[in-house]
């Protein structure tokens, strides 16, 4: 996850509807994003969920940190790891395109290797102002991190 340009986002395992990319986020304000990239999934509906792989070093208990992106049509969303729910729920609205800062998802016990990060649209803001193509419910995620 992280390479000498900082920090990124691993494969996408599975996803619902809409479309998905890693998004060149340089012309946005400067050095906020990771890479200037996110990745970003549009046009998901709600209970729809996006699944993104990352990697854990060595077994340990780690806290896992992760940077999303937030803008007037980006959508709340809740968490699972390698299937069980986190408690955890985040509301990516705002009236500009920014970034939530490093969010805890919660302490985890991980084993070496390869783990899934869900993401599931559960809402959104009722402020947020959906496009027609891109729909309310934005995901956006600068990249995942684990701390000790
Ligand atoms: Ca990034």
């Amino acid at each position: 996850m992280q390479g000498r340009r900082g920090r990124g986002v691993g494969n996408v395992l599975s996803v619902g509807s809409g479309r998905h990319w890693v998004q060149d986020m340089s012309t946005y304000r400067d050095g906020l994003w990771s890479r200037d990239a996110q990745l970003i999934w549009t046009q998901g509906k709600m209970g729809e969920s996006i699944e993104i792989e990352f990697s854990v070093p060595a077994d340990d208990k780690y806290d896992l940190l992760a940077v999303f992106t937030k803008a007037i049509e980006y959508g709340i969303f809740e968490f699972a790891v390698d299937g069980e729910s986190v408690d955890k729920r985040v509301d990516l609205y705002d009236t500009e395109v920014t970034t939530s800062g490093e969010i805890s998802l919660g302490k985890l016990t991980l084993t070496k290797g390869l783990h899934r990060l869900k993401a599931t649209i559960v809402g959104h803001n009722a402020m947020s102002k959906g496009g027609h193509r891109t729909g309310a419910n934005l995901f956006g995620l600068d990249y995942v991190r684990l701390a000790k």
